[in-house]
């Protein structure tokens, strides 16, 4: 299978930290965000909401939207699950993570950025302090939710939130946000980039990365 991603994007660091922990072996292909290629007429004929990732399948199906595509892995490649087996321990995982995908990360994404520039003349600062208004007051609302005690947001292992949290932390290092005001956020990070087959995910060791 191919994933379209693009290393900076916390969404394509989603599903490649999902690939690895469940041992699926894919290839990448980059998609320069920066430059655009999102937008271009190839790229959204695949995927019509022109963003990353993108996951073909070998038989020439396309999945889009990570939470999608984390679903359609973890009904394939049963082990190690995403998301605790029973509904009521199940809902606590989502609700975590769907904090990060449908509260910040969508106010946070590129193209919002963009037109804050474009529409707005938003300075560099301003967008930082949009950027790390949004993503404190997300955290804020996680670090409430989250029953960590000394490592991982639910249970004692990597879960769907973990996930989620440890790319959106990427994110929070990049634009500058404090995470110490958030400790329980702060450890899972810690644990979960402890876990190999997660920093094989991390944005900086992607093969579209700058090499320095
Ligand atoms: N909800 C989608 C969001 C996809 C998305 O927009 N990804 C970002 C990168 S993290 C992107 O491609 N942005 C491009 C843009 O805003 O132009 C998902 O979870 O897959």
């Amino acid at each position: 299978m191919k994933l379209y991603s693009y290393w900076r994007s916390t969404t394509s660091y989603r599903v490649r930290a999902v690939l690895n922990l469940k041992g699926v072996s894919y290839e990448q292909e980059a998609v320069d965000l920066v430059a655009g290629d999102q937008s271009s007429a190839d790229y959204k004929a695949m995927n019509p909401g022109a963003g990353v990732p993108t996951l073909v399948l070998d038989d020439g199906t396309v999945l889009t939207q990570s939470l999608a595509i984390i679903d359609y892995l973890d009904a394939t490649y049963r082990e190690p699950s995403m998301l605790p087996a029973k509904a009521i321990e199940r809902a606590p995982v989502l609700a975590a993570a769907l904090t990060v995908a449908t509260d910040i990360h969508p106010v946070n994404n590129l193209r919002v950025i963009a037109q804050l520039r474009a529409r707005y003349g938003a300075a560099p600062e301003q967008t930082q302090d949009w950027m790390c208004y949004w993503m404190a007051e997300g955290f804020a609302a996680l670090e409430a939710q989250l029953t960590e005690k000394d490592g991982f947001a639910f249970g004692d292992s990597p879960d769907l939130a973990d996930i989620c949290i440890t790319a959106q932390c990427y994110n929070a290092h990049r634009w500058g946000l404090d995470l110490m005001r958030f400790p329980k956020i702060a450890r899972i990070e810690e644990a979960c980039l402890a876990v190999p087959e997660i920093a094989a995910a991390h944005p900086d060791r992607q093969p579209d990365a700058p090499q320095t």
